[in-house]
């Protein structure tokens, strides 16, 4: 007999995944296309009358939209909503802004689906020379009343950043991760170190909720989502690589009380378009 019930989001099509670019921690907006998507997810809940206690999402605004869209069509926009970047999309490191498919036809579509969807091999770190690498990767100002502790810096931090209390505004990086720890700040990621940031803050804030008979709602991304469904599946670092998750399709899932799921994952959406969306991201990492 199920006991729970979770439902989880990936976001509707950001830009960056419209002009099939390796995204990661880059804070895309939705397309016009991932905001429609948005919509219909948030009507397949509305149809059948799902409500919800608390939601969950990522810092990276195309997750956080996708969750408004649902909670406003829902008229449930007075949830508590807690944001975390412990729901991020993994760090994509050296590849972020890249062109799927072209870093396909560069460097093979084998060693891009061990980028994509290997358990264990992250993509190459994200240098201080990397175009997105101030806006991503650079945290600065520990020790200066952000949240840090002085002097601490952990490995691949970056030189200089902003010091001075008028340079915070400019530094978003430094206010958005101001509570992460030294070392804490990925430069990339596979998908178990995503697993290992993910799984704390699912062990220690979701699943007290869940097993206090919260309906959970968590609007996150193809990765990150994919970690907790390893997760909750038990499912095989090879069976793993294979779950391509489409964007703005909502995820049911049923759960005993050790939250295991009762039934497989059902999308609230039909089943010709979930294989097709979902083949679709198989084959973002073709070469053209
Ligand atoms: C995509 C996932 O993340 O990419 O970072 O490019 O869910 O935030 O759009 P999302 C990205 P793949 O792992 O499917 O290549």
């Amino acid at each position: 007999m199920p006991t729970h019930r979770l439902v989880m989001v990936r976001h509707g099509e950001s830009t960056w995944n419209q002009e099939n670019r390796f995204c990661g921690w880059f804070d895309a907006e939705l397309s016009e296309k991932g905001a429609e998507e948005a919509k219909r997810g948030a009507h397949a809940i509305k149809d059948v009358k799902m409500e919800f206690d608390i939601c969950y999402t990522s810092v990276l605004k195309r997750a956080i939209h996708t969750l408004w869209t649902i909670l406003d069509t829902t008229d449930q926009m007075w949830l508590p909503v807690v944001r975390t970047w412990r729901l991020n999309e993994r760090h994509y490191g050296g590849l972020t802004g890249l062109n799927k498919a072209e870093t396909a036809a560069k460097h093979g579509e084998e060693q891009v689906k061990i980028w994509r969807r290997s358990f264990d091999i992250p993509p190459p770190p994200m240098d201080e020379k990397h175009p997105y690498y101030n806006s991503i990767s650079k945290v600065s100002g520990w020790g200066a009343g952000l949240g840090g502790r002085s002097g601490d810096r952990g490995p691949g931090w970056g030189a200089g950043g902003c010091l001075g209390s008028e340079q915070q505004h400019g530094c978003p990086q430094a206010r958005r991760y101001a509570g992460l720890k030294p070392g804490e700040l990925p430069t990339h990621e596979s998908l178990k170190d995503t697993i290992g940031r993910a799984l704390p803050f699912w062990n220690d804030e979701i699943v007290p909720q869940i097993k206090a008979g919260k309906r959970v709602l968590i609007a996150a991304h193809g990765n990150s989502l994919r970690g907790i469904v390893k997760h909750l599946e038990g499912m095989s670092d090879q069976a793993i690589m294979e779950l391509n998750l489409p964007t703005g399709i909502p995820i049911v899932y049923e759960l005993d009380q050790a939250l295991k799921p009762t039934k497989p994952m059902r999308f609230l959406g039909d089943e010709e378009t979930v294989r097709k969306a979902m083949e679709a991201v198989a084959a973002q990492g073709k070469a053209k």
